[in-house]
């Protein structure tokens, strides 16, 4: 096979970002933490030594407590975090309404069957807008957990998708630069979500009052949970440009989130997201490459973050598998059809075999 020159050392094309909340303390919902606890602000320290520049936050994760918070004390807390960012090199490239926690959001913050819980969810969004803003933070997540429901009865599924289309609305209304990333994800708080794939984000972003601030964020598990291919999913997004950000991780089949090592569960999966990505471009307009990625509990240390170098050095492995790959022998053995032989040529060279 006749081999394209390769750059092996592209990797300042792409930025990498993660949350705070992927350096854990290993609790899950059978078992407490069994690391100390390693300070949510010394993780910025962290970041560019790993080779991270972006941060990702949950409004509280930038000032916690904020419920209890008069405003001025938010824009305080707010700007104290900026300082630390801009001390460390870093940026901010989203903050996210934390609208799961709450005993208010128990049955669903925008799509709740109850008003009061529903005006509750909008004020603690124009809070999370108002501290994206004052972090010079350009989008919001909406990672819309429990917009979906326990009991499929409980609730008007036509009426929850108005109430969310309302939502993105007056977020666009409400603050006229601000982006809204949508991640979608099929189940898992509730058993049924009302967004459950990039499709339902990018109809959702095209019947908004502006199509060109609603945009999507795929994560690979949450694709593979709805039993699509994360790639294809990029492509989707990609295709109506509208893929703002990612979550590169794995998951081993049909069960609980695992949020495992980005490739940990499907090389060639994880090649295929690399491949889509390198193809569009992904990356040239300033998008981060995220990794949503959580340490095995298994693992010791305090502050443990090797599930996030590997995830990141797996990534940049995929770089060089994808420009290194023969395009000129893919669109011969394409051009035959020879798909049999097409699928060996990959095989053998993810493996390192001529
Ligand atoms: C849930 C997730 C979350 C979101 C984060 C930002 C723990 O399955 O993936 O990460 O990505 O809350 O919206
Ligand atoms: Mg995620």
């Amino acid at each position: 096979m006749c081999f394209t020159a390769v750059n092996m050392s592209q990797d300042t094309t792409y930025r990498f970002s993660f949350g705070p909340w992927n350096i854990s303390e290993g609790a899950d919902p059978f078992g407490p933490e069994v690391r100390p606890l390693f300070p949510h602000e010394s993780k910025f320290a962290l970041y560019r030594p790993l080779g991270f520049e972006g941060v990702q936050f949950h409004d509280d994760d930038v000032v916690p407590e904020l419920e209890t918070l008069t405003p001025d004390q938010i824009l305080k807390k707010t700007s104290e975090v900026r300082t630390m960012l801009e001390n460390q090199g870093l940026t901010p490239e989203f903050v996210a309404p934390r609208l799961w926690f709450p005993a208010q959001t128990v049955d669903g913050a925008y799509t709740s069957n109850s008003a009061i819980d529903r005006a509750y969810a909008w004020d603690r969004t124009q809070k999370c807008i108002d501290v994206a803003r004052a972090l010079n933070c350009k989008a919001i997540v909406l990672w819309l957990a429990r917009e979906g429901s326990y009991i499929r009865e409980s609730k008007n599924a036509r009426v929850a998708y108005q109430r969310l289309l309302e939502t993105i609305n007056q977020i666009l209304q409400y603050d006229s630069d601000i982006e809204i990333w949508i991640e979608p994800k099929p189940n898992e708080p509730t058993d049924q979500a009302y967004v459950p794939t990039i499709g339902h984000a990018v109809a959702m972003a095209y019947a908004s009052n502006d199509p060109k601030r609603v945009k999507g964020l795929i994560e690979t598990a949450h694709a593979l949970l709805a039993g699509l291919d994360a790639s294809d999913e990029m492509a989707f997004a990609l295709a109506h440009n509208k893929l703002a950000s990612v979550h590169l991780n794995d998951q081993n089949g049909l069960k609980y989130d695992q949020d495992k090592n980005f490739g940990g569960a499907n090389l060639r999966g994880a090649f295929n997201q690399v491949r889509v990505l390198e193809e569009a471009g992904f990356g040239s307009k300033g998008e981060f490459v995220g990794l949503d990625v959580k340490a095995m509990r298994t693992q010791k240390g305090h502050g443990v973050t090797a599930h996030l170098t590997n995830s990141r050095s797996l990534f940049l492995h995929l770089v060089d598998k994808v420009r290194s790959w023969d395009r000129q022998a893919e669109a011969q053995m394409i051009e035959a059809r020879d798909y049999e032989a097409l699928e060996l040529a990959i095989l053998k060279h993810l493996m390192g075999v001529k």
